[in-house]
């Protein structure tokens, strides 16, 4: 891949630039692996019955948030968490509706699916531009989150017939917010390396196979992803 090789060449990870865009890119990952962690106990108060299970994958997000604390310091670089708490509002919001009212599909599907899914792609496509310390955490961090993505595929598709209503919904709601973030995160994505398209696309394709596992026809799938396109 000629174009990672010339943008690895041309990081440097103790440029002004670069600490900036990575005090927001870390403080978001921080901020979305501290909610990640509230969304699974959460998650495992409404699901009685995987509770050891959602337990466990809350742990991970913690030892997640920890490692990627440690990226930061390494660099010396100083999180901004305001702007990332600002930045993961809107899901964070939807979620606790959502458990309010007791809908645990859509908390599924915000969490296991939508989140897991950004997770996945951005570590991925992070992993080959990091620093070598954060590439290494990065790269056991990744493995995690296909596991908490597999958790929600396996409970959806256990209750595929009873949840597809909700699931299309909550999809139409969240996912323009994914967008939203996706844009938002763009220029400093950039400035370490990592480009939007690429982001897109492999959030696009964790996402749209968790739907196949789960039992969504490929139709359904190419409707749920335009809904999302165009709110
Ligand atoms: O399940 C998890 O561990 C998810 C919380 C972590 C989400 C990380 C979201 C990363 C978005 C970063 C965008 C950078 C381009
Ligand atoms: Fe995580
Ligand atoms: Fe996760
Ligand atoms: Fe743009």
């Amino acid at each position: 891949m000629p174009q990672l090789e010339a943008t690895s060449t041309t990081l440097d990870f103790q440029s002004a630039s670069y600490k900036d865009a990575y005090s927001r890119i870390n403080a978001i990952v921080i901020e979305g692996e501290q909610e990640a962690n509230d969304n699974y106990i959460k998650l495992a108060e409404m699901l009685p019955d995987s509770k050891d299970e959602l337990i466990s994958l809350a742990k991970m997000e913690i030892r997640h948030k920890k490692g990627f604390q440690a990226c930061g310091k390494n660099l010396a670089v100083d999180p901004d968490m305001e702007f990332a708490q600002k930045f993961f509002s809107g899901l964070h919001q939807n979620f606790q509706t959502a458990a309010a009212s007791g809908n645990v599909v859509t908390c599924l599907l915000i969490q296991a699916l939508i989140i897991e899914s950004f997770a996945i792609a951005a570590y991925n496509i992070y992993i080959p531009v990091a620093d070598p310390f954060a590439r290494k955490i990065t790269e056991g961090v990744v493995k995690d989150e296909y596991s908490h993505l597999n958790f929600g595929e396996k409970w959806l598709q256990a209750h595929f017939e009873d949840s597809k209503t909700e699931m299309e919904q909550a999809n139409r709601q969240n996912l323009p917010i994914v967008w939203k973030m996706l844009n938002q995160v763009e220029k400093d994505a950039k400035v370490l390396g990592m480009e939007k398209e690429a982001l897109v696309e492999d959030f696009m394709i964790a996402y749209g196979e968790a739907l196949s596992t789960i039992g969504f026809t490929t139709r359904d799938i190419m409707r749920m992803s335009a809904y999302g396109l165009i709110g």
